[in-house]
């Protein structure tokens, strides 16, 4: 029953990591979408995962966004683009690959308003934590994305450990 239960907040932790990404306001902190941030810069710091988004934030009187191919990136030409954001802008990452936005007001790509974003994959892994032994062992899973540290538990230890909760799970069920 408790093993049921475990099983269940795993998976179900498993489940809550995937779905819920990280927000990023393009630019921040100390920029925005504007003429004056750096973005490639800004970009470089940041690792981009599948389930995340982009918020462009900016006046809508003053800018625009448009995703652009790589081509209309390094021309800085939005005549031909993906999909056009006037205002307000939210952009999820849903796949994986390159993603390239520019300003759309003449001029501004050209004076630095773009941005490339690289999307990867989110992997989830589950660490657990053990105290004590015998009766009083005491376990704590925790789920860990590929991006955050990894801490002192290596990879094998948490690869035995997988092995080792599906055993006794299987053990308890049949
Ligand atoms: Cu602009």
């Amino acid at each position: 029953m408790e093993t049921k239960a475990l099983i269940l907040i795993t998976v179900s932790m498993a489940m809550i990591g995937t779905a819920f990404g990280t927000s990023h306001t393009v630019g921040a902190p100390g920029g925005s979408w504007d003429l004056q941030t750096n973005y490639s810069q800004w970009a470089s710091r940041i690792r981009f995962t599948t389930g995340d988004e982009l918020q462009f934030l900016y006046p809508a009187t003053v800018h625009n966004v448009v995703e652009v191919s790589k081509a209309g990136y390094d021309t800085c030409n939005g005549s031909r683009p993906i999909t056009t954001f006037p205002t307000g802008d939210v952009v999820p990452l849903a796949a994986t690959g390159t993603r390239y936005f520019i300003c759309g007001v003449p001029g501004h790509c050209i004076a630095g308003m773009k941005v490339q974003v690289d999307v990867k994959s989110k992997v989830v892994r589950t660490v657990q934590r053990c105290r004590g032994t015998g009766n009083r062992r005491r376990c704590q899973s925790k789920i860990v994305s590929s991006s955050a540290a990894a801490g002192c538990i290596g990879h094998s230890t948490v690869a035995r450990f997988s092995v080792a909760a599906v055993v006794i799970g299987l053990m308890l069920f049949f």
